[in-house]
């Protein structure tokens, strides 16, 4: 029996990397397949470099998302999470705040980074209305910093090298964003190794379809995920998601009903809120989806 971190998912096996550096490709059954990036476990070698996974270790934190079907697992064990959105492709906003959501839940410090500010160049209204609306989604919670990973690599090396020093950070993001431009940068040769790994493997060539931690100077540990379309949050439960929203539960513990809908009743200190610009209208308008699904979901069972 081995101890071991779990360096990459393939969905159906794993890497991960022994006390000595070894890595082994690994496999679970039953409970023992739900492994993530991130996760100390203890194999047992079955030869070939190949290991079963024997257990997993308790987590200190795991970010995932689950829509009706099935839950994936981006990473555990996690410092922070670097989100990344761009104007082009287009962000989401959804899945920025279902993102911010989920690490709020998962308890996780979410940073944002907007990267390819070089494509906004000269268009100032463009930008500020990003900036606004970032600001209406996070209240000004989450550390935003704009930047150009590859028209000002310097300059983002710069601000983030003292940022991920010594942690183990999950990159999220759309398809695009720039998740592995950055990690690029900041670990040069990244790829070389991920190339390695599979082709040591025989798993063919390397794309970002799995996630994958890269170590890098300094004690940088960054872990690149394929882009997502969907941020499924059906593990929260109301009350989890209204622990997401403080803003609202702290303002809905005000209105006349104890169960308010916060939709037509009288007496609503939500809508009251929303009216008089104290609550931010795009973070109901998620809170009231988020909600819906949960309830909708929680009546399919
Ligand atoms: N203009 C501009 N393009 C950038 C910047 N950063 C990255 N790109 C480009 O954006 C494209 C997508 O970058 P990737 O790093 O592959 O994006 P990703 O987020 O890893 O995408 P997936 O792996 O599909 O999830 C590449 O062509 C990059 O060169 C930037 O700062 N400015
Ligand atoms: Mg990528
Ligand atoms: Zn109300």
């Amino acid at each position: 029996m081995l101890n071991a971190l779990v360096v990459a998912s393939y969905g159906r096996h794993f890497l991960a990397r022994d006390d000595r550096g070894t890595i082994w490709q690994v496999y679970g059954k039953g409970k023992r397949r739900d492994v993530a990036v991130g996760d100390e476990i203890v194999i047992l070698p079955s030869g070939d470099m190949q290991a079963w996974v024997e257990d997993i270790q308790p987590r200190k934190n795991l970010v995932y998302r689950s829509d009706a079907l099935k839950s994936k697992m981006f990473a555990a064990n996690l410092d922070g999470v670097l989100l990344m959105l761009a104007i082009s492709p287009p962000y989401s906003p959804e899945l920025l705040g279902r993102t911010l959501t989920a690490c709020k839940h998962a308890e996780v410090p979410l940073t944002i980074l907007f990267n390819k500010v070089d494509i906004l160049e000269g268009d100032s209204e463009t930008l500020e209305a990003v900036e606004q609306e970032l600001l209406e989604i996070t209240l000004g919670e989450v550390p935003t910093h704009y930047i150009s990973v590859t028209e000002r690599p310097a300059e983002t090396e710069t601000l983030l090298r003292p940022l991920l020093e010594k942690k183990r950070t999950l990159i999220l993001g759309q398809s695009g964003m720039g998740k592995s431009t950055l990690i690029n940068l900041l670990i040069p040769g990244a790829l070389a190794a991920t190339n390695e790994i599979s082709m040591a493997l025989n798993a063919g060539k390397h794309t970002t379809t799995h996630t994958q931690m890269h170590f890098g100077e300094e004690g940088l540990e960054l872990i690149d995920s394929p882009g997502f379309q969907a941020f499924g949050l059906h593990h929260l439960s109301e009350s989890d998601l209204l622990n997401a929203f403080t803003d609202i539960r702290d303002e809905g513990n005000k209105c006349r009903f104890a169960n308010c809908q916060h939709k037509r009743e009288p007496d609503c200190a939500v809508k009251n809120g929303l009216e008089d610009g104290t609550l931010s209208p795009a973070r109901y308008a998620l809170y009231q989806m988020l909600k819906a699904e949960l309830q909708e979901a929680s009546q399919s069972y």
